[in-house]
């Protein structure tokens, strides 16, 4: 009887959530009775019968308890249930609501420091809330992981905010020198450090960062949220050094992603987008002298993957003074300018009409540091991982239409998902006619556009 009471309260709990019924409603027209004495369902039915009242459902048999629908108001039918001989009692059958915080319902999390982060609401943040209201990320459509390849320069993958949210490569057994799973690379099982060549990632404060911007665990009580609660976050350490450092970087994610391709998503990872919080100041990718950076954007672009990229920290216009790689030809970067609390560009902020795509909050952003630890940064570097994250989100909100055509034609798929983020921008004045979209993020909206579109999609 307890499951059966359970299950009732479970059930009527979730119609509730989805008519939107508020605390203290009752269903209407339905009530519950209980007759005295032992349990005798014959004659309870009979005499409630007997007043043109039904019995839907025997709720308890040890307590004598019966669900009964009247055709009267819900007070009306209780006094005609006083009326039957031997009922105990009688009464309204309310709405019952699951003990979430209010908070979780709407969609926001109960993560301790989530009132600090105005980064994610809408107003002068990126509007997440309102695709949490259906889906904190994690897996899309056709239920794969979502995964994103965070390029950075070392991360605290043992931050209790992070942990579960990282990418684990289960075929690759840790430290035994051996490449276990034939990929090419020897103990790759967070993902690889481009540095020295190796499966060994170290911490860093910077791609710790944003790391918990991307997908700091959500909802889980602790810390912050991410832009997604859920998410699989591949650690790549590479972002600095060399061309050729960062070449291997971005060439262990291309090859992660080609072999999920390769192997229907039995093997590899489903790279949706990277995170570039680095680059070359005041230099022009078109030269010539930078073709392996445009290239490796081209070729994660084809296999579906956008990357995300920060632009030059000084008041710069990146048209004129060039930038690698938010300076770059190929249209599978996102180039990204930073925002503040106040809707305006940050002043030391790179900018152009013809390569910064669009704004995203980087003023005082908090996120995860090592050591268990939170802090605030500024940076583009901090707001380009809100893109990256959306990137994901977005994944994960997309519907069905958009996930096939993810699965057989990736590098479209993923320019009309960069095209829905601009277009559907809070225009703001500072970025007017100085980036490519003249806004800042929205990925709510960004997911309502995609889907609209894709939706047309054959
Ligand atoms: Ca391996
Ligand atoms: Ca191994
Ligand atoms: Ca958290």
């Amino acid at each position: 009887m307890k499951t059966f009471f359970v299950l009732l309260t479970l059930v009527l709990g979730f119609s509730a959530q989805s008519q939107q019924i508020r605390q203290g409603q009752n269903v209407a027209g339905e009530f519950l009775v209980r007759f005295q004495g032992a349990y005798n369902p014959q004659y309870a039915v009979a005499a409630l019968q007997q007043q043109g009242l039904q019995v839907k459902e025997v709720v308890s048999r040890t307590l004598n308890l019966y669900l009964v629908k009247g055709k009267a108001t819900t007070q009306e039918a209780l006094g005609t249930a006083y009326r039957v001989k031997g009922v105990a009692y009688a009464q309204p059958n309310h709405y019952v609501f699951l003990r979430a915080p209010l908070n979780f319902m709407r969609g926001l999390p109960n993560d301790p420091m989530f009132n600090q982060q105005w980064d994610m609401i809408e107003g002068s943040g990126i509007n997440a809330g309102a695709v949490w209201a259906t889906t904190t990320g994690g897996k899309d459509k056709g239920n794969r992981d979502i995964v994103v390849a965070v390029v950075d320069g070392g991360f605290d993958l043992t931050h209790e905010d992070l942990r579960e949210n990282i990418y684990v490569n289960r075929a690759e057994i840790p430290n035994n020198g051996k490449d276990d799973d034939q990929n090419g690379f020897v103990d790759d099982v967070y993902g690889w450090n481009a540095f020295n060549n190796s499966g060994n990632i170290t911490s860093d404060t910077h791609g710790t960062h944003v790391m918990g911007t991307i997908g700091a665990k959500g909802g889980n009580g602790r810390g912050v949220a991410g832009v997604n609660w859920n998410v699989k976050m591949m650690a790549i350490q590479g972002a600095s050094g060399t061309t050729a450092t960062v070449a291997k970087a971005y060439g262990y994610v291309i090859e992660q992603k080609k072999l999920w391709f390769a192997s229907k998503g039995q093997r590899g990872a489903n790279i949706v987008s990277t995170n570039s919080s680095f680059g070359v100041d005041n230099a022009d990718c078109k030269t010539g002298e930078f073709p392996v950076w445009n290239d490796l954007y081209e070729q994660m672009g084809q296999l579906g993957i956008l990357s995300a990229a920060a632009t030059a920290n000084n008041n710069v216009n990146v048209d004129k003074q060039g930038d690698v790689p938010t300076g770059c030809a190929s249209e599978y970067i996102v180039a990204v300018t930073n925002t503040t609390k106040e809707n305006t560009k940050y002043a030391q902020s790179g900018y152009g009409a013809r390569s910064i795509d669009l704004g995203a909050p980087g003023t005082n952003i908090l996120s995860t540091v090592p050591g268990n630890k939170y802090s605030n940064l500024t940076g583009t570097s901090m707001a380009t991982p809100h893109v990256a994250g959306a990137i994901a989100l977005i994944h994960a909100a997309a519907n069905e239409q958009f996930i096939q055509k993810y699965y057989t034609n990736p590098g479209p798929a993923v320019l009309a998902l960069k095209q829905a983020m601009l277009v559907s921008v809070d225009q703001l004045p500072s970025l007017k006619g100085v980036t490519v979209s003249g806004g800042k993020l929205n990925v709510g909206k960004a997911v309502e556009v995609l889907n609209t579109s894709s939706a047309r999609w054959r």
